[in-house]
């Protein structure tokens, strides 16, 4: 039992802060790596003395990070065994446009929260409060998988020396959990440094405060500072966002992990039994919930933006939890069932797509941002049963194909930000405001995945356009830029190089062409922002 459990939890939540404290290894009084740790059996042993217990003298609660590294199933960086040549030249290849990123970002605008690559300056924008340093945060661990060393040391001092958790300003909680506490926490697992693990304790306890409503389910701004928060000015009624309070789990479990500390998974997992109790139209989730009432507002139903990582992170939750976490499972079946039977359509032209819902009309519409549900269905698939596994595959399979039509279909092989399938339109934008391309990673991201679970070929060749029209479109002299219209050769450039094109672009891309013992999907499941955080292997029985 985690030592802060409160006796009222209950047993559904109680199982749950156990398994977050599964790894949580023996206290600090002894040493990592000393031959006396024990393991997770012997550590609850009695003494065989018959004599009383010691008065209990509570040390100070540490986790065992190397326990934690010998329970992985693979070496984090991977064995390099049996590449070909060609697959080796193009991980390279993905390796320098990191490294490119990285030099301009350090050179330009190191300490700012993103690169502007035309301009030569740092961005600051105002997602994450007062914090600074996104890209920095973001880019840790792949600057660490890719072996980057020196520009991982150099990240690695400015978190040291420069990245102030004590500023103010109005923080969006998803961005600032799933990019600089999810970059913390990966930085730490990978490297057993305790800097990033300070620093995202640190950080994490600045979100609680958002926690404070009747439901407990989150607002999406909070103050880092005054503990204030806020919803977002267009959210209606003050709601909250599915996709923004359904994306905590995976961290905030981890940070009861390495805290000892049963808060932060409280907290995360507050919103599932509110989910639970509320109807859903048609079984499907809308994307706005009031954290007052615990009703939702809206009915807009979307696998894309405003929705997304919600059904991620159910399915990631339960994977995470070494499948034990069975209420998420099931919630994402559910979901899952009701996507299919009410937003899967076919196009004349044959395609599979996932349309948006607004109050029971298919809106026939996909964002980019969907297109990471490939990848999601496809993980899910391996674990759906004999019965609906090929069934997911194919599914997931058809959207990725869709998702590749969408660039395919573009002059510059790179896809827009939503396509549309009316007006006799297939997998193409029909406004001009939907035309650009922002970095972004979701369809590589879903590559990665079909790769590594069905290893066809095709994949890794959708990868390598992708690299080809990255270099071609968007490298420009000081850095990689979004563009403003996907469909014309000679796009002109949004002067901006998001964070995430460092934390989950080119992380896709790498990993594509990596064996798949690197980052292992035996051993991690990526939070929303292609940061890995490890899946619990101890052998806790609850
Ligand atoms: C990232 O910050 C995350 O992938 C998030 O889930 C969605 N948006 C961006 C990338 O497009």
């Amino acid at each position: 039992e985690p030592r802060h459990a409160s006796p009222a939890a209950p047993r559904r939540l109680r199982e749950k802060l156990r398994t977050a404290a599964r790894m949580a290894g023996p206290p600090a009084h002894t040493a990592p790596g000393s031959r006396q740790q024990v393991q997770g059996s012997e550590r609850r042993a009695q003494p065989a003395t018959g004599a009383p217990p010691a008065r209990e003298t509570r040390a100070p609660f540490r986790f065992d990070y190397e326990r934690f590294r010998r329970s992985l199933r693979h070496p984090v960086r991977g064995r390099r065994a049996g590449e070909d040549p060609e697959t080796r030249a193009r991980r390279m290849k993905i390796k320098e446009m990191m490294k490119f990123a990285w030099d301009n970002y350090k050179q330009y605008a190191l300490g700012k929260n993103e690169l502007r690559p035309l301009t030569k300056n740092g961005h600051i924008g105002t997602m994450f409060g007062g914090l600074r340093g996104a890209t920095v945060i973001d880019a840790l661990d792949t600057l660490y998988i890719m072996e980057l060393e020196d520009e991982f040391q150099e990240a690695k001092k400015w978190v040291e020396n420069s990245f102030d958790l004590n500023v103010n300003g109005e923080a969006s909680l998803f961005e600032v959990n799933i990019r600089y506490v999810g970059g913390l926490l990966a930085a730490y697992y990978l490297t057993g440094e305790e800097v990033f693990k300070n620093k995202a304790l640190e950080l994490g306890e600045k979100l609680l405060p958002a926690f404070n409503t009747p439901t407990g389910i989150p607002r999406s701004l909070f103050s880092p500072c005054s503990g204030m928060s806020w919803s977002w000015g267009w959210a209606s009624a003050g709601s909250s966002i599915l996709a923004e309070f359904g994306t905590l789990h995976l961290e905030f479990l981890h940070l009861s992990e390495l805290s000892g500390n049963p808060v932060f998974a409280e907290k995360a997992s507050t919103s599932h039994p509110v989910l639970n109790r509320i109807e859903k139209p048609q079984g499907l989730y809308p994307n706005f919930l009031s954290p007052v009432t615990g009703n939702w507002v809206q009915h807009h139903v979307s696998v894309g933006g405003l929705g997304d990582s919600f059904y991620e992170y159910l399915i990631k939750s339960w994977l995470m939890s070494d499948k034990r976490d069975s209420e998420a499972k099931k919630m994402y079946d559910d979901a899952l069932e009701a996507i299919e039977k009410h937003l899967v359509k076919k196009s004349a032209g044959g395609l599979t797509y996932l349309a948006e819902w607004r109050g029971g009309v298919p809106d026939h519409k996909m964002g980019h941002l969907a297109c990471f549900s490939g990848g999601m269905i496809a993980l899910g698939a391996e674990h759906a049963g004999e019965g609906r596994k090929h069934h997911y595959m194919d599914l997931a399979a058809e959207i990725t194909n869709t998702c590749h039509e969408s660039y395919a279909r573009s002059d510059t092989k790179l896809g827009p930000e939503a396509f549309r399938f009316d007006a006799g339109s297939e997998a193409m934008a029909t406004r001009l405001s939907e035309r650009y391309y922002i970095l972004r990673p979701e369809v590589v991201e879903s590559y990665m995945y079909m790769w590594r679970l069905t290893h066809d070929a095709k994949y890794r060749q959708w990868g390598w356009e992708v690299v080809k029209a990255l270099e071609k479109h968007c490298r420009v002299e000081a850095g990689f830029s979004g563009i403003r219209d996907v469909y014309t050769t000679t796009p002109t450039h949004d002067n901006m190089q998001q964070s995430f094109f460092l934390a989950e672009t080119l992380k896709y891309l790498y990993l594509l062409f990596c064996e798949d013992d690197v980052l292992s999907l035996d051993d991690w499941v990526f939070n929303t922002e292609a940061h890995p955080l490890p899946v619990n292997h101890t052998n806790f029985k609850a």
